[in-house]
């Protein structure tokens, strides 16, 4: 059997790769694998508590939220206010940005960006939902940090990551220096690393896009929709059609197998419809370090200039050959060239 290696003596081990950390981002990340495990058992027993549906409120997207929402969104900002490692959170069920002006917080150097239920209208079908977490060091150095310390630009991250609660629940990140994953072993209540050194294929053969919004697409996104149809045996096409409607899952699948995941602009979403600072940005970092590429269509996700919080941007992130055929198509409509 081989030797089991939790997610905090992989934290600890992995600290050694930066020789002027002091702990706090290994605490950081452990206090979001604590509130993971939380989220996760209240995930895995939904449909037995009166749970379900939505909590009556609305979140700044105007979207109904369910009472897992609210949940998630309450026990990470609980674990990251307790742990004393993070200062500020930006959440997407949250309009401003969250302070966590305890003591030990307030002068804590990080700011989390978090998604705390991606995909959470799969919940009352079983679908899998996600975590999606984006983590920076604070610029601000005299005074409290403020709203420029979360609208960073992607490359700015130091670590970011997601937790699939799915067939098995995992927590996958990057701090820079590759991509590794952890299941959940829910007989010991730890993350053990399952999924080392993970990397995503340069080329697959699925593309992942909600094609029930085909006419709304720019001529470019069809084009390539019908690109990935022709039959092409050199090419490995027709590609497979999958789309979960949870992005978590969606990029996770093509992560293991390889593929394309799209989210593009379309008439109703002129700017797409993810948001950059809590979706687009970690999972363009945590793809880009296990080989991949992420795009608006044109330009490099992380280089993109965040100018408000809950900004929207259109995506295509996966296989890097996949993903460079996709931009030679004209992917963009006018509103973004
Ligand atoms: P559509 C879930 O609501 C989400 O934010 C992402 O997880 C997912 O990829 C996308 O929206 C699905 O959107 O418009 O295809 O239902």
């Amino acid at each position: 059997m081989n030797k089991v290696i939790t997610l905090g003596q992989f934290i600890i081990e992995k600290q050694a790769d930066f020789p002027y950390a002091k702990g706090e981002l290994s605490r950081l990340l452990r206090d979001i694998g604590i509130a993971a495990k939380i989220v996760n058992r209240e995930v895995n027993k939904a449909g037995l508590m009166d749970i379900l549906g939505n909590a009556g409120s609305t979140n700044i997207q105007g979207e109904s939220q369910q009472k897992l929402d609210v949940y998630a969104d309450q026990q990470f900002i609980s674990a990251l206010k307790c742990g004393g490692e993070c200062c500020i959170v930006a959440s997407e069920e949250n309009e401003d940005i969250i302070r966590l002006d305890t003591d030990v917080s307030k002068n804590a150097k990080y700011i989390v960006a978090i998604d705390p239920l991606d995909g959470s209208s799969n919940i009352d079908v079983n679908v899998p939902v996600g975590t999606i977490f984006s983590i920076y060091r604070r610029k601000t150095t005299a005074g409290q940090a403020s709203l420029k310390d979360v609208m960073q630009k992607g490359t700015e991250q130091v670590a970011a990551g997601y937790i699939i609660y799915g067939s098995s629940t995992m927590l996958v990140y990057t701090t820079g220096k590759g991509v590794n994953g952890f299941t959940l072993d829910p007989s010991i209540g730890e993350f053990c690393l399952s999924h080392p050194d993970m990397q995503i294929p340069e080329r697959g053969v699925i593309y992942s896009i909600n094609e029930g919004n085909y006419v709304h697409f720019p001529q470019g996104v069809k084009d390539y929709i019908k690109y990935c149809q022709v039959e092409d045996p050199k090419t490995n096409r027709p590609y497979a059609s999958r789309y979960i409607g949870s992005m978590v899952a969606d990029i996770h699948r093509n992560l293991i197998k390889g593929g394309i995941f799209i989210y593009p602009v379309t008439s109703s979403a002129p700017n797409g419809k993810l948001r950059l600072v809590y979706e687009c940005n970690p999972m363009a970092f945590l793809i880009e370090q296990a080989g991949g590429r992420a795009t608006n269509g044109k330009d490099r996700i992380l280089n993109l200039t965040v100018t408000e919080l809950h900004q929207r941007s259109p995506i295509f992130i996966g296989s890097k050959e996949m993903v460079k055929k996709a931009e030679s198509f004209n992917l963009l409509n006018e509103i973004l060239q």
